[in-house]
């Protein structure tokens, strides 16, 4: 089980407590899908995906960003039972969406760049280790199903 320091629940709660999901949402998926051009392979019927212009402007797109960041809550909500919060969810992605579980790792340190590109020089070091231990307990979860 995942043990939660005060200072890193306090962290976390923080950084998702004051973010702008409309805003990271978006720009995580984006940047995931324009640096790792296989995972666009998963997005065939969200419509123009055909350049780099054309996934930023993509409300499809956009909507699944906002859409996959708020599917972070469900861990905030649930931090000391992160890996049933995620049992369905896993499924999903395993058994019906085909999705390669290293994904998730790329499309949440993309999560990461985007939030300290925001919060800029108040993203502290033990900021980032408390953000990226959650993102990574959030990916173990997610990848369950698979092993
Ligand atoms: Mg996934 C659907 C969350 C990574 C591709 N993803 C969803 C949904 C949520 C979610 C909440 C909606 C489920 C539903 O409709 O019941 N995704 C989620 C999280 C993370 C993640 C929290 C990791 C941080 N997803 C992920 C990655 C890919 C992917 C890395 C592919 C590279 N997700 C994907 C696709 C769908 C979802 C293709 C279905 C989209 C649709 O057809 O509407």
């Amino acid at each position: 089980m995942v043990v939660w320091s005060d200072q890193e629940r306090k962290f976390i709660n923080g950084i998702f407590g004051n973010l702008d999901y409309d805003n990271i949402g978006p720009k995580a998926l984006v940047r995931c899908l324009v640096v790792y051009p296989w995972t666009l392979r998963y997005f065939g019927g969200f419509g123009d995906t055909s350049s780099v212009a054309a996934i930023k402007s993509n409300p499809n797109i956009a909507a699944h960003g906002i859409k996959v960041l708020h599917g972070l809550d469900r861990a905030l909500k649930n931090m000391d039972n992160i890996k049933a919060t995620y049992a369905d969810l896993s499924v999903l992605h395993s058994e019906k969406l085909h999705v390669d579980p290293d994904n998730f790792r790329l499309l949440s340190d993309c999560v990461t760049i985007e939030i300290a590109a925001k919060l800029g020089s108040s993203f502290s070091p033990d900021m980032q280790a408390a953000l990226q231990k959650f993102l990574a307990v959030v990916v173990s979860a997610l990848g369950k199903q698979y092993h």
